[in-house]
């Protein structure tokens, strides 16, 4: 069992902490409008949603509302169905036919604030977002609001063992599994259950996409009871559980000879086991697929492709409505150096583009947000897009494999924001990749977002406790990809944090410089990598280099950089559409910030800034170890003003993170001045 867990731990409560406000005024103000609350709901979603608002204006306004079964006073909430409750369905008149299944309005008439929706989990998630309006401070005055969720599909991957690792993970073991069982505490599936929900994500995927030998069997009699477990717990607060499958289970579990998708006897078993499933946990969102990729099986054993492989078990899947989700992070990891064309960032599109249209409608590929493999800085995938009959899910990656592992700090919003208001010229110029994602260009049925979670079981969750503003903005993008980065990080700071609002500030302004600093002292203008293989922390420039999972930056002592161009390298630069594939082509015209990864250049080359490149990477690489020093400084200042327990936890995060973005610094700078021979103008200090 998972024994020192305590809900008053530092940390614990993340967002959903409910601090009282500051502002005294304001708090008895408020107090006076939630004074009762009636819910007519009586399943669990809703009675979860009427508990939530209880607890979480008690601890903010300094009483419970009480609960009131009939009558209906002045000052309080009303929640509930349209279905269920006319009054609901009076106060919120129309706005009811604008919400889609999971949406809600938030309504004030009178002295009476209304949360409705067409299904309990709407309701639900209006009920989290009053609670955030309060804590924010933006609960006082009438309300009259509708929101719906831009993305169907808004999910987070687990990727965790059942030996109670968890690939990647930064912030201690799993909370689902211990010592090669399933064993969990329901309190803190529950709490994470919360968390999801409170920020509108609604699947999850329990198990690692590498699916290894006793996982391989969670689709079987002998894990199916307790995974039904899981998935009622996650059932009350409206997120669906999906598994990651091995798609050699036929041969590993089942004692067939093969796993070939057209072989009918393969086929035969995964409907059994989609009955079976389906049996245990009736709602059951799908499979989760890694095949192909780095040595996991796949359908390339049996010479198929990628459709005949999804297909085969969106079939098997189809009559329950599950979902087949098939990642598209297909690509040869053993290139050679020598070998100029093989290109890991042309794989995906190369891969999947030809079979677009040849998916059946349940299925949705997963396409990481960048080419590589999450990168600090890499340009969008373009295979975001170009597919134009195929539903698409975006795979954002929360848990910083490659931005500094949760010791760091590295507030990833921006760089999602980035991505999803890129242009991708799909459809003339109004196609973001934001709107491919959510279905709305192409018409497509499915869409929406996944990624990697940050948790763990720390007791703060992400070991770095301003890690949780990652896993809170991303679900908040994915309810609405319009918010802003700002805005994200200071709903975050106010609710996590507390109500000193220049506390909060500085808590934000370190969160919006955290990711430029982090690019500044790791590898420059886009080239990536650059970190000690296997597991992926710290600098080491030929690190990759010279691995057999070759991942190249060809410095020599005349340039650097990857040739993706058409007219002299891997040609990667006409996947892009329209103008997007002149603009990478083009070494004029090519943005600063991703040109080492569409160029090589000798390091005298200019870039617009004016500075050359070796002179760009001393600059960023001393002003960036300077700004992590700078971090660390700002939050010595909290001091005091947050809870002791919270800046303690960070304190020492951000004290190593200084130390080792001069570590940084001093191994990029003293490579690049041996390979390059050219001193820094300002003669400042290189080993
Ligand atoms: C789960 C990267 C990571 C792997 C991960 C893989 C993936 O390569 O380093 O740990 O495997 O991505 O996304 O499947």
């Amino acid at each position: 069992m998972h024994e020192h867990f305590t809900k008053d731990s530092p940390g614990y409560k993340a967002w959903l902490a409910y601090h009282a406000p500051g502002n005294e005024a304001l708090r008895k103000k408020e107090a006076a409008r939630y004074g009762w609350i009636a819910s007519s709901g009586s399943d669990e979603t809703a009675k979860a949603a009427a508990a939530e608002l209880i607890a979480g204006i008690g601890s903010m306004l300094g009483a419970e509302p009480s609960v009131l079964e009939n009558g209906l006073p002045e000052n309080g909430i009303i929640l509930g169905t349209f279905q269920e409750n006319g009054r609901i369905r009076d106060i919120c008149g129309d706005a009811a036919d604008k919400l889609n299944a999971e949406g809600f309005v938030l309504r004030t008439s009178g002295g009476v604030t209304a949360i409705g929706a067409h299904s309990s989990v709407g309701v639900l998630y209006g009920a989290f977002h009053l609670l955030r309006l309060i804590a924010l401070g933006r609960g006082s005055s009438g309300l009259d609001m509708i929101e719906n969720p831009a993305n169907g599909l808004r999910m987070v991957n687990q990727w965790d063992n059942i030996d109670g690792s968890i690939e990647r993970g930064y912030a201690g073991q799993s909370i689902f599994y211990r010592d090669d069982e399933i064993s969990y505490s329901p309190d803190r599936i529950r709490d994470y259950a919360r968390m999801l929900a409170s920020v509108g994500l609604s699947a999850i995927a329990i198990n690692n996409v590498n699916v290894h030998r006793l996982e391989t069997k969670f689709v079987t009699g002998e894990y199916l009871p307790q995974i039904a477990e899981l998935a009622s717990i996650f059932r009350v607060y409206g997120v669906k559980l999906y598994l990651s499958i091995n798609f050699a289970s036929p041969i590993e579990v089942g004692g067939l000879e093969t796993a070939d998708p057209l072989e009918p006897e393969v086929r035969r078993w995964w409907r059994e086991r989609a009955a079976d499933i389906y049996e245990a946990i009736p709602d059951f969102g799908g499979f989760l697929v890694k095949a192909d990729s780095e040595n996991r099986p796949g359908p390339f054993t049996y010479d198929r492709n990628h459709a005949d492989g999804a297909n085969m078990l969106a079939e098997a899947l189809e009559p329950y409505g599950g979902l087949v989700i098939w990642r598209c992070f297909v690509y040869n990891c053993k290139q050679d150096w020598r070998d100029r064309s093989t290109d890991r960032a042309r794989a995906a599109y190369d891969h999947f583009m030809p079979l677009d249209g040849a998916f059946k409608d349940n299925v949705i590929l997963q396409i990481k947000n960048g080419p590589m493999d999450f990168q600090v800085r890499e340009p969008v995938s373009p295979l975001l897009g170009a597919m134009k009959r195929t539903n698409q899910l975006l795979e954002f990656q929360i848990t910083q494999e490659y931005t500094g592992q949760q010791r760091h700090l590295c507030y990833l919003v921006p760089q999602w924001k980035t991505v999803l208001d890129f242009e991708t010229y799909a459809l003339g110029d109004s196609s973001p990749v934001k709107r491919v994602v959510d279905g709305s260009v192409f018409g497509r049925r499915y869409g929406g977002f996944a990624a990697v979670s940050n948790i763990g079981d720390d007791m703060n969750w992400t070991g770095h406790p301003l890690a949780q503003a990652n896993l809170y903005g991303y679900g908040r993008l994915a309810w609405n990809p319009e918010l802003t980065s700002e805005g994200i990080a200071e709903e975050w700071a106010a609710q996590a944090v507390g109500s000193d609002e220049a506390a909060v500030g500085l808590i934000c302004s370190m969160l919006m410089e955290s990711l430029g600093i982090y690019e500044a002292y790791t590898a420059p203008l886009g080239v990536g990598w650059m970190v000690n293989p296997n597991h992926h922390y710290g600098p080491n420039v030929d690190g990759y280099e010279y691995d057999k999972w070759g991942t190249y930056h060809f410095a020599d002592r005349d340039g650097i950089g990857v040739d993706r161009t058409v007219k002299t390298g891997t040609g990667y630069s006409s996947q892009y559409l329209g103008e997007n594939a002149a603009i990478y082509e083009s070494l004029d015209r090519c943005p600063d910030e991703l040109l080492l990864f569409f160029h090589h250049v000798p390091y005298t080359h200019i870039l617009k800034s004016g500075k050359t490149v070796i002179q760009h990477i001393y600059d960023t690489h001393f002003a960036g170890a300077e700004r992590a020093a700078a971090l660390a400084g700002t939050w010595e200042t909290l001091r005091g003003r947050i809870d002791e327990r919270i800046y303690v936890q960070a304190e020492a995060r951000l004290r190593g993170q200084a130390e080792h973005a001069k570590e940084w610094r001093d191994i990029i700078n003293t490579y690049f001045y041996r390979k390059s021979g050219i001193a820094d103008e300002q003669g400042r200090t290189i080993y």
